[in-house]
């Protein structure tokens, strides 16, 4: 239960019949959605623009259940839980309820939000380990979230996370991924063969799942349809991922529509795998991802 106070005309909670809180930003510079199920940013639309982000129509909107589109939180590991497969892919932070831990908006209606995650029973039975997390919002021309997890317990511990975004693009097989050229990736359409791409920008042909190891490029979508760049910048985080599903993957998906994958992308700031981080007790890490339109 919300116990925040709304800014009235500019960010504002509500309450859904499926029992999940939204706030809601309106102002000047931007539209934007969070919910606080999984502090998952849900709707971005800079003032004068298209919205940048994804959301399916056949999304899951309910307590514990991920919500396909936006930008879900994966901590405190991506992909399968290795020594647990029975656990949620991608860890449990996008499916706990977070809590809205301050507002505030400028004159200029610029506007900052930041959502709590603590460690409970709850957690520790899925991963014995006890954290802060916080999720910072900022919103105004362009969108910037910074996950920040700090170390409450007496032990070191590594997790991994990432802010999966699924970028809105007018069709996936027309745009190109500028800034990753040359770069080493893991191909999990392959057995995690590592491969390069070539020098040119990346285009998607076929399902896209690549995991860019020990990369701080900033990425460029570039759509000439919408004839616009959407610009990744990214700041604490050493691995991109690229995902498309295309054809035989989305069908697989009964929460993402069967001819929903042209018009997504996601370009995701992460740190999985050998780029895991290792936080001491009482130390913090910090990782941010920048959206804009250029
Ligand atoms: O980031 C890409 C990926 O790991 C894909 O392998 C695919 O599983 C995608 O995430 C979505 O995962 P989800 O658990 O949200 O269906």
């Amino acid at each position: 239960m919300n116990m925040l106070p709304s800014i009235p005309g500019i960010a504002t909670f509500h309450e859904s019949a499926e029992g999940l809180t939204r706030l809601r930003v309106t102002s000047p510079l931007a539209t934007a959605e969070i919910a606080l199920d999984g502090a998952h940013v849900t709707h971005f639309q800079p003032a004068d623009g298209a919205p940048l982000l994804f959301l399916s129509r056949s999304s899951y909107f309910a307590p514990g259940k991920p919500i396909r589109g936006g930008i879900p939180i994966c901590f405190p590991w991506f992909g399968p839980c290795a020594d647990r497969p029975d656990l949620p892919a991608h860890g449990f932070a996008r499916i706990r309820c977070w809590a809205a831990e301050s507002l505030a908006a400028t004159d200029s209606g610029r506007v900052t939000a930041i959502f709590i995650l603590k460690s409970d029973e709850e957690t520790r039975a899925l991963w014995p380990h006890d954290f802060i997390a916080h999720l910072t919002v900022d919103i105004s021309r362009q969108l910037k979230l910074t996950l920040e997890i700090e170390n409450t317990g007496p032990e070191p511990f590594q997790f991994e996370e990432a802010l999966h975004t699924y970028f809105a693009i007018s069709d996936v097989r027309e745009v190109a991924v500028i800034g990753l050229e040359g770069a080493t990736y893991l191909d999990k359409t392959d057995s995690l063969k590592v491969r390069e791409l070539g020098s040119e920008p990346f285009r998607i042909v076929s399902e896209t799942d690549r995991i860019f190891p020990a990369n701080k490029a900033t990425c460029v979508i570039d759509d000439p349809w919408l004839r616009c760049q959407i610009v990744v910048e990214k700041s604490g985080s050493q691995t991109t991922v690229v995902w498309n599903p295309w054809i035989a993957k989305s069908a697989a998906m009964p929460d993402f529509g069967d001819d929903e994958w042209p018009r997504m992308l996601c370009i995701e700031t992460a740190n999985t795998g050998t780029d895991a981080i290792t936080l001491a007790p009482g130390s913090r890490h910090a990782m941010s991802t920048t959206i804009s339109v250029k």
